[in-house]
């Protein structure tokens, strides 16, 4: 089959809840993918930084393809070999006490959720269902019902209420309206250290810091979305780091396989993760001991490869050199690390477009707020790549 009679028949038998471009990919390897007619592509988008460590890495690969002959799952009824290993691992790497392990992204910030709450009603003395958690407006945390009741992006929520209650939103960046919003209920405050869909929106410095401080005077959890920023992406472990801030909860996922198998987790330390009592949360496939043998792997890899190093260096010159491209559309480079955002002016049509031009020159980059063009390659890209894929980019950013 070619790429046209797949895609009709995608579009014919599945759900069109997503708008994807038109390209068929059958085959990865490192930063480089591969359609079904044979063309090669430069990953910018890195299934949005669950590719960090590159497609099928080989070290993951071995790590999964044993675990999979070996043992895939237990359920939680009964214990694994690998989960405590991925623990103890997860401990010296993050710093946190603890970890809980979930499977998708919104799984894990749903968790966070029920954290908080459970925390509200038992350590603060929250009169039960009353706890409220502070919100930013543009963000994104994931899809489920609870989550979108925090979305202020009416495409997410519109037509998907009744919306979940105890939540409360305050606009992006601004510390003093997360001050102004408390009352004697809150008790988290849920954020991004940069907003991913939201446009790769970087808050002013500072503002990371005094979420920190705000959440200490109040007696309120400082809880951390780094599902995307997370795992190196930013040029750190965790985008928090750059302002030197330790959230009371930081949620990871995406990268945390790889990409080869859905793994996510909410971190903290032992007084909050410990108050959750059994039977409480869970999940069949949380924890499993094939998703912990490939987030072991997955993790060594990340530091022992120098990849947060690589995102540092390359992400500097990748940026450096987008914002020196002389075009008439680009409004604003701005990034941290390799999750890069280029804005364009209102008036060149959205970055949609340019994506699909970028696509016919062998880069795969999305769209993402109709005006910003996303580039987040693996983080193993090297400085020859960056400038094959600048080559073409300057082209389709000058000359259309
Ligand atoms: C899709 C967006 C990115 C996330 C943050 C939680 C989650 C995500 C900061 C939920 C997931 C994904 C979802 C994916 C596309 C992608 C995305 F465009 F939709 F917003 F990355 F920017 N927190 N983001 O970015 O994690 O449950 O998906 O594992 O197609 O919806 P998940």
């Amino acid at each position: 089959m070619n790429s046209r009679q797949y895609i009709a028949l995608e579009d014919t038998y599945g759900a069109h809840n997503y708008h994807p471009l038109d390209v068929v990919l059958t085959r990865g390897e490192g930063v480089w993918v591969y359609d079904v007619d044979g063309k090669r592509y430069l990953d910018c988008l890195s299934a949005y930084s669950a590719l960090n460590q590159g497609h099928v890495h080989p070290v993951i690969l071995e790590a999964f393809q044993a675990q999979a002959s070996r043992l895939t799952l237990t359920s939680r009824a009964f214990r694994n070999d690998q989960l405590p290993l991925l623990y103890k691992e997860l401990v010296e790497l993050t710093g946190y006490e603890m970890s809980l392990l979930m499977n998708s992204g919104a799984e894990a910030v749903e968790t966070a959720i029920k954290l908080a709450r459970k925390w509200a009603y038992t350590v603060k003395k929250t009169p039960r269902h009353q706890a409220e958690i502070i919100t930013a407006a543009g963000n994104f945390h994931g899809r489920t019902i609870s989550i979108i009741s925090t979305s202020t992006e009416p495409f997410y929520r519109d037509d998907f209420g009744p919306f979940t209650p105890g939540f409360a939103s305050v606009p992006y960046g601004d510390a003093n309206a997360i001050e102004a919003a408390i009352n004697e209920n809150t008790c988290a405050i849920l954020v991004e250290p940069i907003q991913g869909e939201g446009g790769v929106i970087i808050p002013p410095d500072g503002y990371l810091r005094q979420i920190r401080a705000i959440c200490d005077q109040h007696h309120i959890l400082f809880m951390a979305d780094e599902i995307q920023t997370g795992l190196g992406r930013t040029g750190k472990m965790f985008a928090c780091q750059h302002e030197e801030v330790r959230p009371d909860v930081t949620i990871i996922g995406k990268a945390m396989s790889g990409g080869f198998y859905p793994v996510s987790a909410v971190l903290a330390d032992k007084s909050l993760l410990g108050l959750f009592r059994p039977g409480e949360h869970g999940s069949t496939f949380g924890g499993n001991p094939l998703a912990a043998a490939v987030a072991r792997a997955a993790l060594r890899v990340l530091v022992e490869e120098g990849m947060i190093e690589n995102a540092v260096t390359q992400g500097d010159y990748f940026m450096e050199q987008l914002a020196e491209i002389p075009s008439p559309h680009v409004r604003e480079v701005r990034g941290k690390g390799l999750l890069i955002g280029v804005e364009l002016k209102p008036e060149a049509g959205g970055a949609r477009r340019f994506c699909e031009a970028m696509l016919q020159e062998g880069i795969l980059a999305k769209e993402t707020h109709e005006n910003v063009i996303r580039f987040a390659p693996p983080l193993i890209i090297d400085r020859q790549t960056i400038d094959w894929a600048l080559d073409r980019i300057r082209d389709v950013l000058t000359r259309r």
